[in-house]
């Protein structure tokens, strides 16, 4: 699948407030402005246009726009964040996709359901239920999608672990970047995965778009397993992001 476009959102001030599961320190501002530059001329050098949405200060995790939506061939569905301080970010993304999508559906609730714990595969559509995925998010999202045509698999997120792709994501149709630990619970029996290097599951979270896969930087075993597996891998420094439990794929919306 070839990605025509992608959304972003620059962090803002504010992001120095973003929810983190434990504090391991403030993020820099300046460094995570350089690594967000990085991160979009990356996608765009690819070939996509790229949507550059501004700083949103009243919402401190806006930058992980991933959480507000899910993008696929048939439109859009907007989603409903389990983090009650996440919830108004769905409003300011609406209009962007309103204006860049076919068909705009939304899960309306009760439940709850955040693009982080979506992966879609070439053939699926796995759904991790999390801390901020519950399985009336996970019903309602199952109805629009397969009146769209694909099939939704509900799967589990591991305890403590923030979102499903916290722990995987996808590097083809039918292969899947795994940690060991999630890999174990046989959400991914029908693929083939590979593994995050013993030590390096903090970069189980990367993308593959078009012809990259971008990765965060600070995991050579992986980045090398990768490497000889035949992806292109551009790494991506992540350390101010990391400290808010954000990777690769929240930083984008990506169709
Ligand atoms: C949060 O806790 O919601 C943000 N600090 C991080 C969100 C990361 N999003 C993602 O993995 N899709």
């Amino acid at each position: 699948y070839q990605f025509t476009r992608a959304i972003t959102r620059r962090p803002a001030a504010s992001v120095v407030n973003g929810l983190r599961a434990e504090d391991i320190g403030t993020p820099d501002l300046e460094q995570m402005l350089k690594d967000h530059a990085h991160y979009v001329a990356t996608l765009k050098s690819t070939g996509a246009e790229v949507i550059e949405l501004p700083p949103l200060d009243d919402f401190a995790d806006a930058l992980f726009v991933e959480d507000t939506a899910l993008c696929l061939p048939q439109g859009a569905v907007l989603m409903r964040p389990g983090a009650p301080s996440r919830m108004g970010e769905v409003a300011e993304m609406a209009p962007t996709l309103r204006s860049a999508v076919a068909e705009i559906r939304e899960i309306s609730g009760p439940g709850h359901i955040e693009g982080g714990d979506i992966l879609v595969t070439g053939r699926e559509i796995l759904v991790g239920r999390s801390a901020r995925t519950d399985a009336e998010g996970v019903k309602e999202l199952a109805a629009i999608v397969s009146d769209w045509g694909h099939q939704l698999r509900e799967v589990f997120t591991p305890p403590g672990v923030l979102h499903f792709k916290t722990d995987c994501s996808l590097l083809d149709g039918e292969t899947i970047l795994s940690t060991e630990r999630l890999d174990a619970s046989g959400c991914f029996q029908r693929y083939r995965v590979i593994h995050t290097a013993p030590g390096e599951e903090a970069c189980a979270n990367t993308i593959r778009f078009n012809d990259l896969v971008l990765m965060p930087a600070g995991f050579p075993k992986t980045a090398d397993i990768l490497d000889k597996a035949g992806f292109s891998v551009v790494q991506i420094n992540n350390s101010e992001c990391a400290k808010l439990d954000g990777g690769m794929s929240c930083l984008s919306l990506r169709f």
